[in-house]
């Protein structure tokens, strides 16, 4: 089990305690181009509490929303309102005013902390908000510009945090799932922590000498694990890119030396094509897969470039982090692996009874961080006697590895036949001219549903008849024909969430 304090407070124990285990001179975060070391990071973080309780009255208990990119100010002023006991939304910069009215709306936001660039939006969801009353910018770029930096500049760089529990809530992590009203999941102090002391330290064996890279923005949890709270429990140095396309997670790879990457599959790829024109990745101990299930190909294509293994993983939101994944000394190609430690998985049939070994079935997960859902009647929906009701279908085999099927919504009901998406999406993408793929039930008279392919083709290939049915034929080689794309469309580019997530729904006709 995890064993903490009753009371705890999560940011405290990522930068003050940190100072005091003497890693006060370590760099902790790297952005802007500049490194911020823990005793710096301390400091900063204190000033900014003393700014949040002192001239913005942020009670503990408040929900305080930040609105940034992934920069090291961000991460500042996330460790900043949960030193004074607020309860944390962190929100991607896309997002307009409708959306972030939904939020405030949900969380009863009080506060917010808005990089400067990116105030237009908030400032039309704040004018019409019963319950935003305060909207403080900062300055993402670390110039010192904005207001929140100006009175933080006048303040102590020593703060006693609020003695929070480490049962209470620190921080909402929205979901929008791929449709529906936005859902936030309530997770406490101690879950923040257990996540590192679970996962990160199990699996990833940080140590003070890593450098972590990434993409998921901070504001979803997969990115504010990845890129701050993993790295800065164990001393380690997280860097911060505001935008993380493939060719700039390359520069700072190469430039820091960066150890350990989060990223999503689709990065990868366009990583491995960058490696065959001299990228240096060899600095890179550990590829965190998650988001989108790890095709075979890259999975092995990696192994054969780096003679390391790529560690995909799945989470969610409502879990915090990662629960299931492979390891260093275990790992497999289309394999998501076994649970983290504390964690237990089963798979259920659809009358919510656990299937034999080798079955489909949703995939269940109990383990000590857990859905919590703020004042949302899906609640009893997701979670039935102490079980995760995921929205992944996995089968698990004798040996206790789950294999990734679909989400539930991607699976395609076709002359009878269940047929899992992602699975013709992993036969489409072992063909050398496709770069991405989405695959979706389309609606047919004879069968209910056709497999259709939206597929991106590679620079310089043909969009044609021809390459139509090269693709089917190839997927009729590598998995059961009757699963091929009768229907296939060429696309410049797949719809995707802000965290990478293909929209399969936006692909999907209306029957
Ligand atoms: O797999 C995911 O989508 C996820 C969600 C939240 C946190 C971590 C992960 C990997």
């Amino acid at each position: 089990g995890y064993d903490y304090p009753e009371q705890l407070n999560a940011a405290v124990e990522l930068t003050d305690a940190m100072v005091a285990k003497g890693f006060g001179d370590h760099t902790a975060l790297i952005g802007n181009g500049r490194r911020r070391t823990y005793k710096e990071l301390s400091d900063w973080t204190n000033r900014l509490a003393h700014v949040l309780s002192e001239d913005l009255g942020v009670e503990p208990g408040n929900r305080v929303l930040i609105r940034s990119a992934n920069n090291p100010a961000m991460v500042a002023c996330w460790l900043a309102a949960t030193k004074v006991g607020a309860v944390v939304a962190n929100t991607m910069p896309m997002l307009r005013s409708g959306e972030l009215s939904a939020i405030v709306d949900k969380a009863e936001i009080s506060h917010a902390l808005c990089d400067t660039r990116l105030m237009e939006e908030l400032e039309i969801c704040a004018k019409g908000s019963n319950f935003l009353k305060s909207v403080v910018g900062f300055d993402g770029t670390e110039n010192h510009n904005a207001e929140l930096d100006h009175l933080a500049l006048e303040k102590p760089v020593t703060y006693q945090a609020v003695t929070t529990g480490r049962d209470d809530v620190a921080l909402l992590g929205f979901t929008s799932g791929t449709t529906g009203s936005p859902k936030a999941t309530m997770h406490f102090h101690r879950d923040l922590l257990i996540i590192a002391d679970g996962y990160a330290r199990e699996v990833l064996d940080v140590s003070p000498e890593d450098v972590f890279v990434g993409s998921p923005p901070l504001a979803f949890t997969f990115g504010l694990g990845g890129l701050a709270i993993f790295p800065l429990r164990f001393g380690a140095a997280a860097t911060l890119l505001e935008d993380a396309s493939p060719p700039n997670l390359i520069e700072i790879i190469e430039k820091y030396r960066a150890t350990v990457c989060f990223t999503a599959p689709t990065a990868y790829r366009v990583m491995l094509r960058a490696m065959e024109e001299g990228a240096d990745l060899s600095s890179l101990r550990a590829a965190v897969s998650a988001g989108e299930t790890l095709p075979a190909p890259v999975y092995d294509d990696w192994m054969a470039k780096t003679g390391k293994p790529m560690l995909d993983g799945i989470g969610a939101t409502e879990m915090l982090h990662i629960f299931v994944t492979n390891r260093f000394s275990d790992h497999r190609p289309a394999c998501t692996g076994k649970p983290v430690s504390g964690y237990q998985v089963k798979i259920l049939g659809q009358d919510g009874v656990e299937v034999p070994s080798g079955e489909v079935g949703r995939l269940a997960v109990k383990g000590p961080t857990g859905c919590r859902y703020l004042a949302d009647d899906r609640q009893g929906a997701y979670v039935k006697d102490g079980w995760n009701i995921t929205g992944d279908s996995f089968r698990m085999d004798k040996d206790g590895y789950l294999h990734f099927a679909a989400r539930n919504d991607d699976m395609i009901i076709s002359s009878g036949y269940n047929i899992a998406g992602p699975e013709v999406e992993a036969a489409l993408l072992s063909h050398a001219s496709v770069v991405e793929c989405a695959v979706v039930g389309a609606p047919d008279e004879a069968r209910g549903e056709i497999v259709q392919a939206h597929v991106v083709l590679a620079q310089g290939m043909l969009a044609d008849e021809a390459m139509i049915k090269e693709l089917q034929t190839h997927v009729k080689a590598v998995i059961a024909p009757y699963k091929y794309p009768r229907s296939l469309v060429f696309t410049p580019s797949l719809p995707k969430t802000a965290t990478g997530k293909i929209q399969r729904f936006l692909l999907k006709e209306q029957p």
